[in-house]
């Protein structure tokens, strides 16, 4: 196909114009309709058994450049806008984001997707149309207000199926409408799908802010992802959204099945069903309702659905970990109550151990464990990154490890290099291609082969000016966006995720102070360091808010002392999200990946700084341990209490309050104190609000949950080290060569086929 022709074809059938004539919004819609032409010419991936990917987010980010990629004429529609005076670039920023997730679980589901395709399997995501998304939000007065994120226009990249099924809530039925999107597979001819379903009539973007009236049902069940679950209406919304969701796939995986001639009795054979945390858990006894419909008795349906689903476990925080009263599984389904109690008794008879049981609680009372409903009925339990699974198998289920060591596996996430290394950063892939060829591509363990330029001062100084290139890029960025003005020649550390006391962002702002504090008693670093943060948090959590507030009160307070803003500059990114991750991760020079030790699954961000050339400075927690692993010791900065440590210090803290980690005898320590009593300092209350910065440092002195006391001095330290040796480029850029090269393992495309080898079968 001549793609520039058919472009300015479908420009005349819109427009009527020429492409030069399109302004970018409409040469976005030119190639929208492109893609989606060529998507629908592609046909399923076969196989024996097809994968149903469950999951509450798919973070998919905008999908021009990405969907461009995958159908192989990416180069030809840069050169075709480029021809007529135009810009990929340019032309992607009319795309709106979706926001269907909050961070790295849906991200992860992403780049799976990604990857299920690129491998040629047959597999398709199933989720939610949520129409306002994750929230947007806006910096104000040093603090996070929400608005809803609108991201449906009229075209889009949903496709209308017809595709209609009813879901029998407690209230009544209500009709579940099915959108496609397609996810076409790099280095393929095949094409799969993200399911979506939703309401038949949904209602508007709520006026002002994210408050909506939660009882309003059907109409509000996809308006937001994840409503503000702190009141029991939200929870019960929460528990509305999710049954929607699994009835709805159910009732989708049984139609595929019947279409493909199978009977319900093999369902096991044809079907896989990954549960993605434990959001679409009840798909399980929802799927045993249905084949009992179907004419299975329940020992035949008990035995379909236990060898079709499995379960990925992604948090080990307890508060994480759902459980639903049955009192709301009574309103939302009552139809699942009977079925739910009958997979606990089953359960309690093999296994009297009160632990592991599904139902728990004082009569009236009880709430349904997801995850132990999923680890009795699924058939693999896997942990995301191998330190997570061992913490699983050791401590956090080790009840159940007992029971079935058989189904516990680990499956080290990965991300999707074709958007986190050759779309994100076009310039280092051509580095790549030039120095190895482009079969790294397509077996990104080709990049091992980068280590042979280890001394290679040419390539060496080729990555520090495509670095300095990207930073330059982000710098425009920010001052088109926020106004702010960066020095690109300063050291850009970086920590962006969620906002979570876990991930430590307050003991990233323990640093700043000290930095402050050392540049005012006229102590000058070595060298200027910007330190940037993006983190949303969720609406109802209101530590993660104070954090914000602390982060941007110190913002405010250097950005006006011209003594420090030299040496030392914070930034915070509004509304960080998959689109500025693609700037921010290629501009970067230190990864900051500092969660406390155990608490971090395994963290998807880290491997991608790694893979476009940033050190990582971080605990031994979650995937940083493989990434240690494999870069070695002179490769990335280490510090902190181990997770065996951390892990002994809460058991004893559970056996007496009084023992384990007393946040105030590390708070008493010299170097400590003046850094956390700042957050009392006048100097800082009198930019924001004294009362927030004082809970905070309430918690901080009294609490500490996450320990960041305890692991502030050694980060400091490996902080400081890393960016001394930052000083010495060749050094330096050595690091930055080692985490390219190591960086293939993290490819989700690895992930995905130890999935299909170890649980899915597909093929
Ligand atoms: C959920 C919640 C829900 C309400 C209360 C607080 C809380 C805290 C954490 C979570 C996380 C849910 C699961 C999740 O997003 N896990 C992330 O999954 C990523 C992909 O496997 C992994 O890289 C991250 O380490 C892990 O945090």
């Amino acid at each position: 196909m001549d793609v520039k022709q058919r472009m300015q074809e479908i420009a005349q059938a819109k427009y009527g114009q020429e492409l030069s004539q399109c302004g970018d919004g409409q040469l976005y819609h030119v190639l929208l309709q492109l893609s989606q032409e060529l998507c629908q010419g592609r046909r399923a991936p076969a196989g024996e058994r097809k994968l149903y990917y469950f999951s509450a987010e798919f973070l998919i980010g905008k999908l021009l450049s990405n969907d461009l990629l995958a159908l192989g004429i990416y180069d030809q529609v840069s050169q075709a806008l480029a021809e007529c005076g135009h810009s990929l670039s340019a032309v992607e920023e009319a795309e709106p984001e979706p926001s269907l997730g909050n961070g790295g679980l849906g991200r992860l589901a992403a780049c799976f997707l990604d990857s299920i395709a690129a491998l040629g399997l047959p597999g398709d995501g199933v989720g939610l149309n949520y129409h306002y998304g994750l929230f947007q939000q806006e910096l104000r007065d040093n603090k996070q207000t929400e608005r809803p994120n609108p991201w449906i226009e009229d075209e889009s990249w949903l496709i209308p199926t017809g595709i209609e099924f009813e879901v029998p809530f407690g209230f009544g039925p209500v009709k579940a409408k099915l959108f496609d999107i397609a996810v076409p597979g790099a280095h393929t001819d095949v094409a799969n799908r993200l399911h979506l379903f939703d309401v038949e009539h949904p209602a508007p973007a709520p006026e002002g802010g994210i408050d909506f009236d939660k009882t309003d049902l059907p109409d509000r069940l996809t308006s937001f992802l994840y409503p503000d679950d702190s009141d029991e209406a939200g929870r019960l919304l929460r528990v509305y959204q999710q049954y929607f969701m699994v009835s709805a796939g159910a009732q989708l995986v049984l139609k595929e099945l019947d279409e493909r001639g199978h009977d319900p009795r093999s369902l096991s054979a044809h079907a896989a069903i990954q549960i993605n945390d434990t959001h679409p858990s009840m798909v399980i006894p929802e799927l045993v309702r249905l084949l009992l419909q179907r004419g299975l008795t329940m020992d035949e349906a008990v035995e379909q659905v236990s060898h079709t689903c499995a379960y990925t476990n992604h948090t080990i925080l307890a508060e994480a970990l759902e459980k639903w009263p049955i009192s709301f599984i009574e309103k939302v389904a009552p139809q699942l109550v009977p079925i739910l109690k009958e997979l606990d008794a089953r359960a309690k008879a093999a296994h009297p151990d009160s632990a592991v049981a599904i139902i728990q609680g004082k009569p009236g009372q009880e709430v349904v464990h997801m995850a132990h409903m999923d680890i009795h009925y699924g058939y693999s339990v896997n942990g995301v990154a191998a330190l997570h699974t061992e913490i699983l198998k050791g401590s956090e289920l080790k009840p159940f490890y007992d029971i079935y060591p058989g189904k516990f596996n680990n499956k080290t996430n990965g991300v999707t290099l074709r958007r986190w290394l050759e779309v994100c950063n076009p310039k280092l892939a051509a580095l790549l291609d030039q120095c190895l060829g482009t079969q790294w591509r397509t077996d990104p363990t080709q990049l091992n082969g980068l280590m042979d330029l280890y001394n290679d001062a040419a390539v060496l100084e080729r990555m520090q000016a495509i670095k300095a290139e990207n930073k330059r890029g982000l710098a425009d960025a920010l001052r088109r966006e926020q106004g702010v003005e960066l020095d690109p020649e300063s050291v850009f550390d970086i920590q962006v995720k969620r906002l979570h006391e876990y991930k430590r962002q307050q003991m990233n702002a323990l640093y700043v102070i000290r930095k402050y504090l050392d540049i005012k008693a006229g102590k000058i670093p070595e060298r200027p360091v910007t330190v940037i943060f993006g983190a949303k948090a969720a609406p109802a959590y209101v530590m993660a808010k104070h954090i914000i507030h602390l982060i941007l009160c110190l913002r405010q307070l250097i950005e006006d002392d011209p003594q420090v803003r030299p040496w030392l500059r914070v930034v915070m990114v509004e509304n960080y999200n998959v689109t500025w991750a693609e700037k921010l991760i290629p501009a970067c020079d230190i990864s900051e990946q500092i969660s406390l030790a155990s608490k971090e699954a395994s963290g998807t961000g880290n491997m991608k700084f790694m893979a476009n050339g940033a050190v990582t400075l971080g605990t031994r927690d979650g995937a940083n341990v493989e990434i240690a692993d494999l870069v070695g010791p002179d490769n990335i900065y280490t510090f902190g209490a181990s997770s065996n440590w951390i892990i002994e210090l809460y058991d004893q803290k559970a056996r007496d309050p009084k023992m384990g980690y007393q946040s105030e005898l590390y708070y008493r320590r010299p170097a400590v104190k003046p850094l956390v009593d700042f957050l009392l300092d006048p100097v800082l209350t009198r930019l924001g609000d004294a009362e927030a910065l004082k809970a905070l440092w309430t918690d901080i002195t009294g609490k500490d949950w996450f320990m960041s006391l305890l692991d502030v001095e050694s980060y400091i330290a490996a902080r400081d080290r890393a960016i001394h040796d930052y000083g010495d480029k060749p050094f330096w850029a050595r690091k930055m060569l080692v985490n390219t090269a190591r960086c293939g393992f993290f490819s989700s495309d690895r992930t995905i086929a130890e999935y299909d080898r170890d649980i899915w079968h597909l093929k």
